[in-house]
């Protein structure tokens, strides 16, 4: 049997100590060794909660021959310096979504990966993982129920995220449906639209004290002319929701909800719905770490490459100044290099 892959996590926030549990308490043919933090006395905390080593930072950490494999989980802005350093000493590194906030900086690891010849990103799109949308990825790859043409989703959340602004919509809520979507129909975008909705009363100023608009409304055309709606309404009353209807020429296709048992008493019918994000993808993220640790020991990357994070946020920073001027945006995505084929 082939060893533990030995793990290091960088940014031991909620996720990465999330990723942590997760990897540690089951077994699964890796074990996380170490991690590291800018906050380096709660990077302590962390490393003692778990018997893990804390380095000093991230790159003592990537850099140390002791560690086979890389997560990070940094805030988004630290994504590319971390990533970076992996592909440096050429290993092999998951990064969360989204692979770093600019399309420019995707585009410098995009280059940087091809450069070593090997494939070493993961971008942390969990959703691929999810059963409900495989099943409609099969359905859909099948060809049994016709060309898809329209897309329905939404994305309500039952509050607001963490640096929320006007952009929070696109770039941190519906980039999971631009990746998401793109990979359930197998194909690129070719434009973009964000209009608002009535705003919400729940709706406000973000720390900059600029107002939000919510619900939004981003509208998607691929290439081949499928339409894609989604809706994101962050003040969603304490439930998440996700949907995803798919209009094909022969059929409709709808999401799965995650099951939940019904509850008859008193006069009603009460299901539970997940309160949040991190409930309703557990066993997506399961599914994901696990299929990255197998891979990752084979040498592969299976599930979305560094150049499927650098089209999402070329996608997405498209969507945003399509919000901002209230326009169509058209989406230029390059040829994709042989190497991602
Ligand atoms: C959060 O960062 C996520 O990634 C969740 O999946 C998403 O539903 C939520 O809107 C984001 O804030």
């Amino acid at each position: 049997m082939m060893a533990d892959l030995r793990i290091g996590v960088v940014g031991t926030g909620a996720i990465g100590r999330t990723h942590i549990e997760r990897i540690n308490t089951r077994p699964q043919g890796a074990k996380v060794i170490g991690c590291a933090d800018a906050n380096i006395d709660f990077c302590k905390s962390v490393a003692e909660k778990y018997d893990i080593r804390a380095y000093n930072s991230g790159e003592e950490m990537i850099n140390d021959p002791e560690i086979d494999a890389v997560i990070c989980t940094t805030i988004d802005a630290f994504h590319e310096q971390y990533v970076m350093a992996a592909i440096k000493a050429e290993k092999p590194v998951f990064c969360e979504k989204p692979l770093a906030p600019k399309a420019d900086a995707c585009k410098r690891i995009v280059d940087a990966e091809m450069a070593t010849g090997k494939h070493l990103v993961q971008v942390g799109f969990m959703r691929r993982y999810d059963a409900g949308y495989k099943q409609i990825k099969a359905a859909i790859d099948s060809g049994e129920y016709g060309a898809p043409l329209l897309l329905h989703c939404a994305h309500r959340n039952p509050s607001v995220a963490v640096d929320w602004t006007n952009s929070s919509a696109v770039e941190n809520s519906m980039i999971h449906e631009i990746d998401t979507l793109r990979w359930l129909v197998g194909e690129n975008y070719t434009s973009a639209e964000v209009r608002y909705g009535r705003d919400s009363r729940h709706t406000g100023n973000d720390a900059d004290g600029k107002f939000v608009h919510d619900p939004q409304i981003m509208i998607l055309t691929t290439e081949s002319g499928i339409r894609i709606d989604v809706e994101s309404y962050v003040h969603n009353c304490n439930n998440y929701e996700i949907r995803c209807e798919v209009v094909c020429e022969d059929a409709v296709l709808n999401l799965p909800e995650p099951p939940s048992i019904t509850v008859t008493a008193k006069g009603a019918k009460i299901r539970d719905i997940d309160k949040d994000w991190s409930t309703r993808f557990t066993d997506a993220y399961n599914e994901e770490i696990q299929q990255w640790i197998y891979t990752t020991k084979e040498g592969k990357v299976e599930g979305a490459t560094a150049w499927d994070g650098y089209v999402a946020q070329i996608t997405a920073l498209s969507a945003s100044k399509a919000r901002d001027t209230q326009t169509i945006v058209p989406i230029d995505i390059p040829e994709k290099p042989e190497f991602y084929k």
